[in-house]
């Protein structure tokens, strides 16, 4: 018999709400495969960004902390998925970013089985981010792309999350609290909701 396909979890939310963070833990829990979009992003860009004139462009999108073109980012989520063997589940962090690349994602990959809405106050947000500019120096964690990637969100977020609530897919969870806290309501909802 044919294996059943892998539940697939997207994790969304604001720029420094944890989405990175969760769903490593995710993973390393339940067995799944870790996609970073974000992270397939600066790479593709920082092998490319001087080759190519596409990527030159994106590498500059994403450095001043707006979103990259639609159909390349699920291109590149097409091809990383399809070079993953048989898995239990993939977990997708930062994707979709609005409502278009959740209908783009269904059309073109398939319809998901959890998302995942970490929800984090504004301040919260920019304490985390400032913190982890200081330690690591992330391309896109300067104060204007981190002022650029939270207004974005801030305009995507309602319409992207009623979506997939009028689907009866997203689960919100309050990531204000430490990692720990976080990680155990994700759990919880990770256990009801696909085992
Ligand atoms: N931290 C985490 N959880 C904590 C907690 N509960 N308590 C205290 N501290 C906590 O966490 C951020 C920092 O906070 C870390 O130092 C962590 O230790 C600490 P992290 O897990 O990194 O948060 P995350 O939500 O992953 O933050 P990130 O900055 O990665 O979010 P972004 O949404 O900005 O970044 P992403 O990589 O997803 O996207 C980057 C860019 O790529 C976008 O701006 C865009 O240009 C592009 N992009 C697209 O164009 N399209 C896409 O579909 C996706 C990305
Ligand atoms: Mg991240």
């Amino acid at each position: 018999p044919s294996r059943p396909r892998p539940k697939v979890v997207l994790i969304i939310g604001g720029p420094g709400s944890g989405k990175g963070t969760q769903s490593l833990k995710i993973a390393e829990r339940y067995g799944f495969e870790y996609v970073s979009v974000g992270e397939l992003l600066r790479k593709k860009m920082i092998h490319n960004a001087t080759s190519n004139r596409k990527w030159s462009l994106i590498a500059r999108i994403i450095t001043n902390g707006e979103l990259a073109p639609q159909e390349t980012t699920i291109t590149e989520i097409k091809q990383k998925i399809m070079k993953i063997p048989d898995a239990n589940g993939i977990v997708i962090d930062g994707f979709p970013r609005d409502v278009g690349q959740a209908l783009s994602f269904e059309d073109q990959i398939c319809t998901p089985d959890l998302v995942v809405f970490l929800s984090c106050s504004n301040q919260r947000l920019k304490e985390r981010l400032e913190k982890r500019a200081e330690q690591q120096g992330r391309p896109d964690d300067n104060p204007k792309a981190t002022e650029r990637r939270l207004t974005n969100f801030k305009q995507n977020a309602i319409p992207l999350v009623r979506y997939f609530q009028e689907k009866g897919l997203v689960v919100t969870l309050d990531a204000d609290r430490d990692e720990e806290e976080v990680f155990y309501d994700i759990s919880m909802t990770v256990d009801n909701r696909l085992f």
